[in-house]
């Protein structure tokens, strides 16, 4: 729907009716997290795991809008909000709130981006807690849809309408949020506020403190979650607005709408809600991020050793950057046949005995095909390894990315070691009886309350 057809619209804006502040309790699964690697690389995952939400129903109006803004300038400033981050009492500090009680929603609004600015106290920290606003067009409550957040660095001007004004991508990741957690609501008025615990995936981290933040609806991919890449197509959910200004980070009172929806968010379509249209100073996402107070720290490990396989050349510094520069095992015997013959556990010392998230990434190449590779991490309570990731391994460098689901017990207390392995084994017959993996990098990341 081209945005003259949605003006026409603007004749059945629904008056909002007031709802008691229910909360409901849910799911959401995360379909994909992309990561992007030191080298600019980006690494995908999928079928990582599901993160508590809680939903709650708003009253919003539902409008569009004329085309408010021609020209934009060739560099952005700050003009709404302001305010440091506080702590909050849950522990977490907010780094970005624009949730004022007031809420417009975008017809057609599945692709939008809003320039959003967080306070300093955010950067480099993963977000823990995240809450959103999501409108479902047609009071469906069946099936699911992706929720794909894309965070860019840079804005650039001039460029012209088709070609996308954002780069620098720090994140790409999506949920499938399931309709059917979604309570009844009088038929127009489905909007609701979505918060979310991603606490123990730390891997929404906005550098420095700039995030043009698209969020888009999407159809999940057509052949299943293994093939999820955030590309299908734009759903009747709709992204919800606050009106206002933010009250914690900045934001301008524009946003870019993506109408007709493909994704790219060109410069033509900035835009945003005047009072005539329904909305105030609404050209800002009803959004809110929490970090940790602590830090999100990179840790590179101390020492190696080949439990299994021989060790051939590198050294512990080898692992620490994506650089090429391998330390390299030679796959030996193992006393039980099934143990794969190359075994690499590294070890090093975590700056909290009270993680609230470990991440762990392991990036190798092998000299033959059919081998896999699997990580895992030492639970210092159960006295156990926990395996995190697996996949094959491919003679170019594949990375594989894990998560502790019980953080705090992959620290020993006390010492605040931290313990990991990598495996190689065979998954198919390989053409080379003694072969080679070479790694490149095995470092957590371990976010501090
Ligand atoms: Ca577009
Ligand atoms: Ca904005
Ligand atoms: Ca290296």
């Amino acid at each position: 729907m081209n945005r003259s057809i949605a003006l026409l619209l603007l004749a059945s804006v629904i008056t909002p009716a007031i709802f008691a502040q229910e909360v409901y309790h849910g799911t959401a699964q995360i379909a994909y997290l992309k990561v992007r690697n030191s080298d600019g690389t980006y690494t995908t995952i999928r079928d990582v795991g599901t993160i508590p939400i809680k939903i709650t129903p708003i009253d919003a109006t539902v409008g569009t809008d004329t085309l408010d803004i021609h020209n934009l300038p060739s560099t952005l400033g700050l003009t709404k909000g302001g305010g440091g981050g506080f702590l909050g009492v849950s522990g977490y500090q907010t780094v970005y709130q624009n949730d004022t009680g007031s809420y417009f929603v975008a017809i057609d609004g599945a692709s939008c981006l809003d320039d959003t600015v967080h306070t300093a106290a955010g950067n480099g920290k993963a977000w823990s807690i995240v809450k959103f606003g999501v409108h479902i067009s047609d009071d469906r409550r069946t099936g699911k849809f992706l929720l794909r957040w894309r965070g860019y660095a840079t804005y650039t001007g001039q460029l012209g309408p088709g070609v996308s004004a954002f780069s620098n991508e720090f994140f790409d990741s999506g949920f499938y949020v399931e309709r059917n957690q979604f309570p009844a609501t009088p038929p127009g008025q489905s909007t609701f506020l979505v918060e979310g615990d991603i606490s123990q995936y730390p891997v929404f981290i906005v550098p420095n403190q700039t995030c043009y933040m698209a969020s888009q609806f999407r159809t999940p991919h057509p052949l299943g979650p293994q093939f999820e890449d955030g590309e299908g197509p734009f759903t009747l959910d709709w992204n919800v607005f606050a009106n206002n200004g933010p009250q914690i980070g900045t934001s301008q009172d524009m946003f870019w709408y993506d109408v007709p929806a493909d994704g790219v968010y060109d410069e033509t379509e900035v835009d945003m809600f005047d009072p005539e249209d329904g909305g105030v100073g609404a050209g800002n996402f009803a959004f809110k991020a929490q970090v940790n107070s602590g830090p999100t720290n990179v840790v590179n490990p101390f020492s190696f050793n080949w439990f299994r396989g021989t060790h051939m050349s590198g050294n512990v510094g080898s692992l620490w950057f994506d650089d090429g520069n391998y330390n390299v095992g030679r796959s030996g015997a193992t006393p039980i046949v099934t143990e794969a013959p190359a075994q690499i556990v590294v070890e090093s010392f975590s700056p909290t005995n009270f993680p609230t998230a470990l991440r762990i990434d392991a990036q190798a190449k092998v000299n033959t095909v059919n081998l896999g590779m699997r990580v895992e991490l030492w639970n210092f309570t159960t006295s156990q390894w926990v395996q995190v990731a697996s996949g094959s391994v491919g003679t170019s460098d594949t990375t594989l990315i894990g998560f502790a689901s019980n953080p705090g017990q992959c620290v020993q207390a006390g010492t605040s070691t931290i313990r990991a392995k990598v495996s190689f084994y065979r998954i198919g017959a390989t053409p080379v009886f003694v072969w080679l993996a070479s790694v490149d990098r095995i470092v957590w990341t371990i976010t501090s309350p």
